[in-house]
């Protein structure tokens, strides 16, 4: 064989080299978010993932969200991560071993036959099955999708709603930093300097294999999830004990969205939508409330266990943007912070950085500390979209297009460059491409 040392560009068109990625990374009942870096089932990507696979196979999509709904605890909680037994205990950490769901979560009614993680991420799923039922309702009816998950998602927000409640206002409180899915988020610096950090001997990260350390979260960041998780392990998974308790934007803005899409699927099974809408209002109404600052024209998060308002901007403070009844001058105070010198978009980046250009803790690289996504990005080009901002959102939407493409569904890119960092061929960002590619 001759070694190859200018391989030919891949080929076919943006849509079909989306849907190879994501037929790569399908393990036959779900989608692996990168199979190097996060080998099993991940909640929040996996709505993601089905809100594309719906264009390509709404089978696959309906079956991607039931295979997480299965593993949903009797309490109500989906986990944050649904473990294959056929991949190596070494191959990610925290492996099952660590959470223990079968035995330390029983009390909680974690299932016996598969193993997961025992905290929990967004609220995505409802919203996306809605949407994967839209895409091919003959089937989903066929099949009885949305009568067979509707009970269980209606479980999952009660959850949320009645055990999350840690700061008594109305809105959830994520109890890990993997639980609002932005990990290393400088939002969490001040929170997480009161958690004495698990000594980094008793434990070993896998993720240093495959990914570039300075891309990823430090060792110090580790040690202290590793202490939050080991407490609510040993905790049974309890709530409302934990030392770390915050109210995030982009989590309960999730919720409302969820909890909308919930009202039209209980609508389109013949029940009366109307409480469902309503309670999605009270909590817009205690999004605005809480975590609103208007100084800064965009939303913070709320340490329960601190002072209060954490004053970083990050990019889950835009994210209610996405949610159609925010109060006007709200949604005109967004547009304009994001377009500002905080994010730049339009002016400094194309993307929406993770964090803060302006900001100490700004890192070009390092995950969520400035990186932009494109989950982030989808979320708000839907609402720009949503509050009438065509130009802007064309303009995020080719340039999520453009640079999915060039850089071959990578993970995450640098904010200024639109470098490639993390993973390649990761599922999320060509799931999000094919939706909006249609
Ligand atoms: C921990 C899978 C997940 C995403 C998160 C992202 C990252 C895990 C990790 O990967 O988190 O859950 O090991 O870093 O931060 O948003 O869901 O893609």
């Amino acid at each position: 064989h001759q070694v190859v040392y200018d391989p030919p560009p891949p080929t076919g068109s943006l849509h079909v080299r989306a849907v190879r990625v994501l037929e790569g990374n399908w393990t036959g009942t779900s989608t692996v978010p990168s199979p190097s870096l996060y080998p099993h089932q991940w909640s929040w990507d996996s709505a993601f993932i089905a809100i594309g696979l719906r264009h390509s196979s709404p089978l696959r999509a309906q079956t991607e969200l039931e295979t997480l709904l299965a593993a949903q605890w009797t309490d109500g909680r989906i986990p944050h991560i649904v473990f294959n037994p056929s991949v190596p205990l070494d191959a990610y950490f925290p492996s099952p071993d660590f959470w223990r769901s079968s035995t330390a979560g029983r009390a909680a009614g974690a299932p016996r036959t598969v193993q997961t993680s025992g905290i929990v991420q967004p609220p995505v799923h409802a919203l996306a099955a809605w949407l994967v039922h839209r895409a091919d309702p003959g089937l989903s009816r066929a099949r009885g999708f949305l009568t067979r998950v509707y009970p269980r998602l209606a479980a999952w927000h009660r959850y949320l709603l009645h055990r999350r409640d840690l700061g008594g206002g109305g809105l959830v409180s994520v109890v890990h930093p993997w639980e609002q899915g932005m990990d290393n988020s400088p939002c969490w610096d001040a929170p997480l300097a009161r958690i004495t950090p698990a000594p980094a001997r008793s434990f070993r990260r896998a993720d240093l294999g495959h990914g570039a350390p300075e891309d990823r979260p430090t060792d110090l960041d580790y040690g202290r999830y590793v202490r939050l998780a080991t407490d609510y392990r040993d905790g049974a998974y309890a709530d409302g004990q934990g030392e770390f308790a915050v109210e995030d934007p982009a989590f309960n803005a999730l919720l409302v969205a969820s909890e909308h899409a919930l009202a039209r699927i209980a609508q389109e099974l013949g029940a009366a939508g109307t409480a469902r809408h309503a309670r999605a209002e009270r909590l817009t109404a205690a999004l605005v409330e809480r975590l609103w600052d208007p100084a800064r024209g965009m939303f913070l998060c709320r340490d329960v266990r601190g002072p209060g308002l954490i004053p970083e901007r990050s990019v889950s403070g835009l994210i209610p943007l996405m949610l159609p009844g925010l109060p006007p001058d709200v949604a005109a105070a967004l547009v304009r912070t994001l377009t500002g010198p905080h994010f730049g978009l339009g002016a400094a980046t194309r993307l929406v950085p993770s964090y803060d250009l302006l900001g100490e803790a700004f890192d070009p690289h390092r995950y969520w500390r400035g990186p932009a996504w494109f989950n982030t990005g989808w979320l708000l080009e839907r609402g720009l979209r949503t509050h009438g901002e065509r130009a802007r959102a064309d303009a995020l939407r080719s340039a999520l297009l453009g640079t999915a493409d060039a850089t071959g569904f990578a993970e995450y890119v640098d904010p200024y460059t639109d470098a490639a960092c993390g993973a390649l061929g990761f599922s999320w960002t060509a799931a999000l491409t094919l939706d909006l590619l249609r």
